[in-house]
């Protein structure tokens, strides 16, 4: 069975996550996401969700290309988590291009073109405007 990893916030669920997740799902038999916390967002990534950690991951957990999801609590988990799942794949958004070849030593490492147009804060912006 192969084995995909990928990493991310997922906040605000849209199209370009669901086309990176299908692909990174067509990429192996079974699709491991790591969640950012709700911590790591707020302390490491300087993000504010609109979704709490609970509620992002039920909406990951009813994607039919998520097989396991599991907390991204740091940066510096990956090498680690891909030890311990027996990860075959890392998969990013090419908007990480090249931060994460250091994997190459443990695993595949492929970076996907992100979907144009489409963005969290993209949606933010518009929504606010529309109120
Ligand atoms: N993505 C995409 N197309 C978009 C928006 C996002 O392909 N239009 C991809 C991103 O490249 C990323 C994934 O969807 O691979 C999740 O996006 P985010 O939640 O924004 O992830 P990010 O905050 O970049 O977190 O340790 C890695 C980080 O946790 C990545």
């Amino acid at each position: 069975m192969k084995r995909v990893i990928t990493y991310g916030t997922f906040d605000l669920l849209h199209y370009g996550h669901i086309n990176l997740l299908r692909r990174a799902r067509a990429l192996g038999d079974y699709l491991i996401v790591a969640l950012s916390t709700d911590e790591f967002n707020k302390n490491c990534k300087s993000k504010a969700c609109y979704f709490s950690y609970e509620e992002r991951r039920q909406l990951l957990e009813s994607i039919r290309y998520v097989d396991l999801v599991i907390p991204e609590e740091s940066w510096e988990q990956k090498a680690r988590d891909v030890k311990e799942y027996h990860v075959d794949t890392f998969v990013m958004g090419d908007d990480w291009k090249g931060k994460f070849d250091f994997l190459r030593d443990y695993c595949e490492v492929v970076y996907l073109p992100r979907t144009p147009e489409i963005s969290t804060s993209k949606m933010k912006q518009e929504i606010g405007r529309r109120d």
